[in-house]
């Protein structure tokens, strides 16, 4: 430690990456290390992933034969309840934000580290405390009002673990605000010189734009279900009709939080694919432009069409008409995303590895989602949809074959980078088609059962609805083991996988000009910033003077 080595005069001595930089219990669980934040999240929720996973299993099994044949109807009806707060709450809200975002972010806009770090951490303990309180739950028998917590049934008759389901669900709340907040502070204060707004990747726009709407909505959700607690726990009349309260209320402070909710989880799946497209089709994503204000008007109008899932609430007509008419607005934004990720890939050079397959995954199904939320946004067809499985299949296809696929595609694409590791890539592309194939077999029966009137959060139900059932069974198990694949092979890439060079694809973004994985406080020297995220164009026009990597890329197509 005697001599002094001025910046730039010698080469940097080798310096252990952020993985290898104490390897002890404690210097993980007190780590203020994004990178090693992010990995923290990424074994809980996979945790959380296949704990939601297991209950579902067994609730479509049980749907395999019209009268049902191992669970009681009080079973089933835990078990979905569980699947959704799970699923929800534990697993899409926080996967990609705190995983990807919390290790992308920093390395994006060319920082050390989150503007938080202390908070960062605390965020992810509150996960667990929260996470605790989700599995006591289970363990104490189980909750059995459905994610959504609807009142009276919440307040007045069910007599299951409402209280610390509710409690489990309003801590984990406080992480979410605290990691938008983070995020928040992170891309105004600590942008590298250079990177303006709008040379900032869309996917930190979109993790960004997904903070906003995590810290004004969540709030509202921790007081409807803080209010929950007080009429079932202290008696206080604020849902009973009885007792001069108000039981729809509950559902619009709950649908007030949990649309701009759906948008928690989809923004960021956006943000994942508009980094993958360009960077396997070597094109400018076409419209950046529209795409930043595209996402900045999803978050927004998010906020204005709550109503919509209460046309059969029995609320004024005239204010389902003007939700029905914002609910078709909000689908423009949408529409030009897909129309510009379209684009982008006009006359690109496409290869097709697995981030790829699963970027393009995502939007064939993220469509098939959005035109059939026009249908329940048209007043009629919902009033006869409502409570089927027309609405489960809907809301499955953007967010589990959206945002669920760009997770994989994320987990794929920047795997080099977080773990220095390649994995097998035919076995990465067998699972991402499996899981496609898997997906739409499960879930487009649904769109058919339910249009013909099977309801939905029933255990059994009439025989003409079994064909719809058994492909739909049949098709989660397929699901169920392309999910369990990427556990293997990554595992396996882990122990025996090539080393990663820094930038495998060839992309142009900052988090890979650094080491793979990145040393602990990712940047040796400070990156300047002179030009905008998806460069590829003039990459090409450069060929032939293109950095190792980049050939590196050409050679993997
Ligand atoms: C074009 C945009 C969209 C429109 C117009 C739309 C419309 C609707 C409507 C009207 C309902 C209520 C159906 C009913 O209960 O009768 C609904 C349900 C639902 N949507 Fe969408 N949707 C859109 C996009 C999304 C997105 C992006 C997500 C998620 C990321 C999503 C998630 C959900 C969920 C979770 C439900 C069901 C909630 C429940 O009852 O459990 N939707 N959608
Ligand atoms: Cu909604």
């Amino acid at each position: 430690m005697s001599d002094v080595v001025l910046a730039g005069e010698l080469p940097f001595p080798p310096r252990p990456d952020y993985l290898r930089a104490g390897s002890t219990l404690a210097s993980w669980l007190t780590t203020t290390d994004h990178k090693r934040i992010a990995i923290l999240y990424a074994l809980t929720i996979t945790v959380f992933f296949f704990m939601g996973g297991a209950a579902i299993t067994a609730v479509r099994l049980e749907l395999f034969v019209p009268n049902g044949w191992f669970l009681s109807s009080d079973t089933y009806n835990r078990l979905f309840s569980f699947h959704g707060i799970i699923m929800v709450w534990f697993f899409l809200v926080p996967s990609i934000p705190n995983t990807f975002g919390n290790f992308l972010i920093p390395l994006m806009i060319g920082a050390p580290d989150v503007a938080f770090p202390r908070l960062n951490l605390f965020s992810w303990y509150l996960t667990l405390v929260g996470g605790v309180f989700a599995v006591y739950t289970l363990i104490a028998g189980g909750v059995d009002t459905g994610w959504t917590f609807y009142t009276p049934f919440s307040t007045m008759f069910s007599n299951t673990h409402v209280l610390t389901a509710a409690a489990a669900v309003f801590v984990v709340g406080f992480a979410s605000i605290a990691t938008g907040v983070n995020f928040i502070a992170t891309t105004h204060m600590l942008r590298a010189p250079g990177m303006t707004w709008f040379r900032l990747p869309l996917f930190v726009w979109s993790i960004y734009a997904t903070s906003i709407v995590m810290v004004l909505s969540t709030p509202v959700l921790a007081i409807s279900l803080m209010l929950v607690v007080a009429e079932r726990w202290l008696g206080l009349p604020i849902f009973d009709p009885a007792r001069g309260g108000d039981p729809i209320l509950f559902q619009h402070l709950f649908w007030f939080y949990s649309h701009p909710a759906v948008y928690i989880m989809v923004l960021p799946a956006m943000g994942v694919v508009s980094e993958i497209i360009p960077c396997f089709a070597r094109r400018r994503l076409f419209g950046y432009d529209f795409m930043v204000y595209a996402i900045i008007a999803i978050a927004g109008i998010g906020f204005f069409v709550w109503g919509h899932h209460m046309f059969v609430s029995g609320q004024s007509p005239y204010a389902s008409l003007i939700f029905s008419f914002l609910s078709f607005v909000i689908a423009v934004p949408s529409a030009i995303k897909v129309f510009n990720w379209t684009a982008s890939l006009y006359r690109g050079q496409i290869s097709f590895n697995s981030p790829m397959l699963y970027a393009l995954g995502f939007v064939g199904l993220f469509t098939t989602g959005g035109l059939s939320g026009l249908f329940l946004a048209s007043i009629p067809v919902d009033v006869h949809v409502t409570d089927t499985y027309f609405v489960v299949a809907h809301f499955h296809y953007i967010m589990v074959g959206g945002s669920v696929s760009a997770f994989f595609g994320a987990l794929h694409f920047w795997w080099p980078k977080i773990t220095g590791k390649m994995y097998p890539e035919s076995w990465a592309q067998f699972a991402a088609i499996t899981m496609y194939f898997g997906f739409n077999m499960t879930f487009l029966p649904q769109f058919f059962a339910g249009y013909l009137g099977m309801p939905r959060r029933y255990h059994t139900y009439p025989a003409e609805f079994q064909v719809y059932n058994v492909m739909s069974s049949a098709g989660a198990a397929v699901l169920a083991a392309a999910y369990l694949l990427p556990l293997m092979y990554l595992t396996w890439s882990l122990l025996h996988g090539k080393r990663a060079p820094n930038n495998p694809w060839g992309a142009t973004g900052l988090e890979w000009t650094t080491t793979s994985p990145p040393p602990p406080n990712n940047f040796d020297i400070q990156p300047l910033v002179d030009r905008g995220p998806y460069q590829y164009h003039a990459e090409r026009e450069s060929a032939g003077t293109d950095a190792p990597e980049v050939q590196n890329a050409r050679s993997l197509r």
